[in-house]
């Protein structure tokens, strides 16, 4: 049955095709339970453990798991733009969940010409942990990243699966240690995320703060250099990547860089229009508006202060909180002027912010 799937996969266009019969993660309770009890865990997942642990929390029925992954970033090498915001290379063309969907259920529509069978297609968005799942089905080894890590194709691919009521008897990959003694993605990761044992600090995470709402200290705003959404930095550097990234490519990913200046004064049915099919948007333009302005000030674009400046009058707290603290970054003299002046009218928390910058600001000049 497996060789037979594998064969409609192949006649589709999936490549990477694996099988596992696990549907029960209780072993995993452990682990999740103290990620989130030391506050390691993100605001994109599921917060409820108990509904992660289980496949037939999804589909009743669940015996088995016909898990893919699309490969994504051959030839891709990061551009060194200087003036420019940056996206991760997952969220270049269409957004993945979408690829990944399509290509299930095209499986699925197939599978049902042969078999009889209930299904449910999972793509990143259900509280189930994707990677585990796949790890047993043999899509790949975990690599210290933390990402699943494939022999052909590294850890850049995206993963997806079908829950089924088919019983498909399956020998699980067992976890093996690839990465030996190569600590080069845990040395390059530019907040210090990646941590013993499997587990990444989603605080510190680059990837997550360009995604978050939440407020982000000035220490990991400086980390996150012109990153608009996402973080490539601990894939990139990995060794199992070289051949993946070493690839003669006709991609063009020109469209991974982002005009800052554009960001700023974009409206929402443009953003909407231009970035809405990409993975990376799903945020919001706020989101990457404020990650503009952080880039902004970590590149320095002094000839943007007055389109920053503009910012302060946004609606938004989230926006005028990161436009004042860029003003100081880009020229604090000019920009302490400016918050002085716009103090007295402002709310409680921009002026708890302007408070917190005048002050540095004055103590750095002893005054
Ligand atoms: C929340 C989330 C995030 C958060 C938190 C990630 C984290 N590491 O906790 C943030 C925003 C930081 C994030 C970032 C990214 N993400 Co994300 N994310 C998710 C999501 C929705 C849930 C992850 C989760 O539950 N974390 C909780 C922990 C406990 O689970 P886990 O991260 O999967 O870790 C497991 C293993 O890694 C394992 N483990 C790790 N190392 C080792 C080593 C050994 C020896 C063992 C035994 C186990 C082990 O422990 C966990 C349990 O098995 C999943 C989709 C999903 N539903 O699973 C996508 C997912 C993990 N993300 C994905 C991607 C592509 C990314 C980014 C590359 C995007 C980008 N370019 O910025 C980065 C990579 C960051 C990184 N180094 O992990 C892919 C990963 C593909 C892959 N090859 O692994 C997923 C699977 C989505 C998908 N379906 O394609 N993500």
């Amino acid at each position: 049955m497996k060789n037979m799937i594998a064969d409609i996969a192949k006649k589709i266009g999936i490549d990477v095709i694996g099988f596992t019969d696990v549907v029960n993660y209780s072993y995993l309770q452990e682990l999740l339970v103290s990620r989130k009890n030391k506050g390691l865990n993100s605001e994109f997942e599921e917060q409820n453990i108990i509904k992660r642990l289980d496949a037939r929390n999804i589909l009743p029925g669940c015996k088995s798991i016909i898990a893919i992954a699309l490969p994504y970033a051959e030839g891709y090498k990061k551009v060194i733009a200087p003036y420019k915001g940056l996206l991760s290379v997952v969220s270049y063309k269409k957004d993945y969940h979408k690829t990944v969907n399509r290509l299930l259920e095209n499986l699925a529509a197939e599978m049902r010409k042969h078999f009889n069978f209930e299904y449910s297609a999972c793509v990143d968005t259900t509280p189930l942990i994707d990677r585990e799942i796949c790890k047993n089905a043999g899509i790949g080894q975990y690599g210290k990243n933390n990402l699943l890590i494939n022999e052909n194709y590294g850890s850049f691919i995206n993963l997806g699966y079908l829950l089924t009521d088919l019983e498909i008897p399956c020998a699980d990959s067992q976890a093996v240690n690839i990465c030996n003694d190569c600590a080069i993605c845990i040395k390059s990761c530019p907040n210090n995320a990646i941590m013993e044992g499997g587990i990444i600090d989603a605080t510190k995470c680059v990837s997550a703060l360009t995604q978050t709402k939440k407020y982000i200290p000035v220490d990991y705003r400086i980390n996150m250099k012109n990153q608009i959404y996402g973080c490539d930095m601990c894939q990139i550097v990995c060794p199992k990547n070289k051949k993946i990234l070493d690839k003669e490519t006709n991609e063009d990913y020109k469209s991974l860089e982002l005009d800052l200046e554009e960001l700023l004064k974009i409206s929402n049915a443009e953003f909407e229009q231009k970035y809405g099919s990409m993975s990376g948007s799903w945020r919001g333009k706020n989101v990457w508006k404020r990650n503009a302005l952080i880039s902004i000030a970590n590149l320095k674009l002094v000839s943007l202060f007055e389109d920053v400046q503009n910012e302060l009058d946004n609606p938004s707290d989230m926006i005028k909180i990161y436009a004042c603290w860029a003003l100081m970054e880009l020229d604090s003299k000019k920009a302490a002027d400016i918050l002085n002046k716009r103090y007295d009218y402002e709310n409680d928390i921009i002026k708890c912010e302007i408070l917190k910058l005048l002050e540095d600001y004055y103590d750095s000049r002893n005054m």
